[in-house]
């Protein structure tokens, strides 16, 4: 593999995409501040310049809402984004920014880890200054987490909105979403072979094929739960009454797992007491997490909030505790089988979105099948932090070529490899250089991006 190369095309994606303080995910159909995206942009752009990283994230937590949460999306001013300000109306919560527009929900919680992965490339003076900057505006969002959308004190939060686990129509939320707020009209239409025509009515169809993105059925219906949200006045005590469609996330809490205990190494590090509520929260997770566990069919699933019962429906998501913190042998030698080959989630490009037996799988369908590049990210750490190091090891080579062969897209098919979605992608770019850096020997080390590894350092000038 030429590495160098790889890495200069990464990086010249990712200054395609910057807007000055922050990164859009990629021109045209992506023109607005992303929360994951962001934070993936951030652990990727750390290693090119550790100020512009900071400055992403800065540019993420300015957009905070009073009461701490932190927005999917910090609008611009661009035009033409198929769910921009006009869909929200955010502005009917007294707790939306009076001087930003945003969405009215959160993304998955990965901000601790980008926080920690930039403090981790600081000389330490440098770094605990960082720490300071972002420490209140951190915790805040942590505690906004539980006290808002787990005021039961269960140990795991609800979501409330698919866009909120990022993985837009995974299939448990498209399960349920068909089931409790389906439009049955549009539905119809599709399965007689008309939705092509309501696809004429799509934005964001514009820069990709409609059969690379969300069904035509789906995407209504994730518009009527925002219209819900809004008449809710995105207002969580009427949101955990009211709504139906209300999932406590497997891939969300395992990812707020692994940002409470970046939090705690934050504040331990500055020497500041986390507030006694939100510990108590935080150390119900992992037990909360083991009721996730389904014996029969040794997966973990995500809860209906409604109703209590695991949504017993396969997709990445039963992996994502690998990522969240250590487990036990037994369990991960369970899920570690579905990567094995001839497995349902065994791929020479990565891990599918959704495994290749599930009923909605589909190669080229967004977050229905194909491999996603910060999915490998997450899954790598995961495996590392659990000991598995050969098959890291396996399933970073395997992320690197995918995307040399196939280029900085958004997903890619995990039959063949063939790409998918928009080109120019900022955090396949971003992630495929943090992947790239620390095969140089320099991960973990406090250096900054000035000793970039000899090999990469004429692709970073
Ligand atoms: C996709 O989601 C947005 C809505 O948030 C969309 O389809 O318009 C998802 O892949 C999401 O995870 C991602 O953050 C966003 C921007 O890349 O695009």
């Amino acid at each position: 593999m030429d590495q160098q190369k790889l890495y200069k095309k990464a990086k010249a994606v990712l200054k395609k995409n910057d807007l000055g303080t922050w990164t859009q995910p990629a021109s045209g159909l992506y023109p607005h501040q992303w929360l994951w995206d962001s934070c993936f942009i951030a652990i990727g752009l750390r290693h090119i310049d550790p100020e512009r990283a900071k400055d992403e994230i800065r540019s993420i937590l300015g957009g905070q809402w009073k009461n701490g949460m932190i927005p999917h999306i910090i609008f611009s001013d661009a035009k033409g984004y198929h769910a921009g300000p006009w869909l929200w109306n955010s502005h009917v919560s007294p707790n939306a920014p009076s001087h930003v527009q945003t969405t009215g929900i959160t993304q998955p919680p990965i901000l601790g880890e980008a926080i920690v992965r930039i403090g981790e490339i600081l000389p330490s003076a440098e770094r605990i200054a960082w720490y300071e900057e972002v420490f209140e505006p951190l915790l805040r969002y942590h505690e906004w987490l539980y006290r808002e959308r787990d005021p039961k004190g269960t140990g795991l939060v609800t979501v409330v909105h698919p866009w909120e686990t990022g993985m837009d129509n995974t299939p448990p939320w498209m399960e349920i979403l068909r089931k409790k707020a389906g439009i049955n009209g549009l539905l119809l239409l599709e399965k007689i072979g008309l939705g092509r025509f309501i696809d004429l009515f799509r934005q964001d169809t514009h820069d990709v094929p409609a059969e690379e993105r969300m069904s035509t059925h789906d995407l209504y219906a994730v518009y009527k739960i925002v219209r819900q949200l809004h008449q809710l006045e995105y207002d969580n005590s009427k949101i955990l009454k009211k709504q139906k469609v209300l999932v406590q996330d497997l891939a969300f809490n395992s990812i707020l797992q692994k940002a409470n205990s970046h939090l705690k190494d934050i504040a331990s590090e500055l020497d500041k007491p986390l507030p006694k509520n939100l510990l108590r929260s935080m150390s119900k997770v992992s037990g909360a997490l083991e009721n996730c566990w389904d014996e029969k069919s040794n997966n973990y699933y995500s809860l209906d909030y409604c109703t209590g019962k695991p949504i017993k429906v396969p997709s990445i998501a039963t992996l994502l505790p690998i990522y969240g913190d250590k487990l036990n042998k037994e369990k991960l030698d369970c899920l570690l089988e579905h990567l094995n080959p001839l497995s349902d989630f065994s791929s020479p490009f990565g891990i599918p979105s959704a495994p290749v037996s599930s009923k909605f799988f589909n190669a080229h369908r967004y977050w229905q099948g194909p491999v996603w590049i910060n999915m490998n990210w997450l899954l790598i750490q995961g495996l590392r932090s659990n000991g598995c190091h050969k098959e890291a090891a396996e399933l970073k080579n395997n992320t690197l070529n995918l995307v040399e062969k196939a280029g900085m897209y958004e997903y890619f098919s995990p039959l063949d490899g063939s790409p998918a979605g928009i080109c120019d992608f900022s955090w396949t770019a971003a992630l495929v250089l943090d992947l790239l850096t620390e095969d140089s020997g320099q991960e973990g080390h406090a250096a900054s991006s000035r000793d970039a590894p000899n090999h990469l350092e004429h692709a970073m000038i």
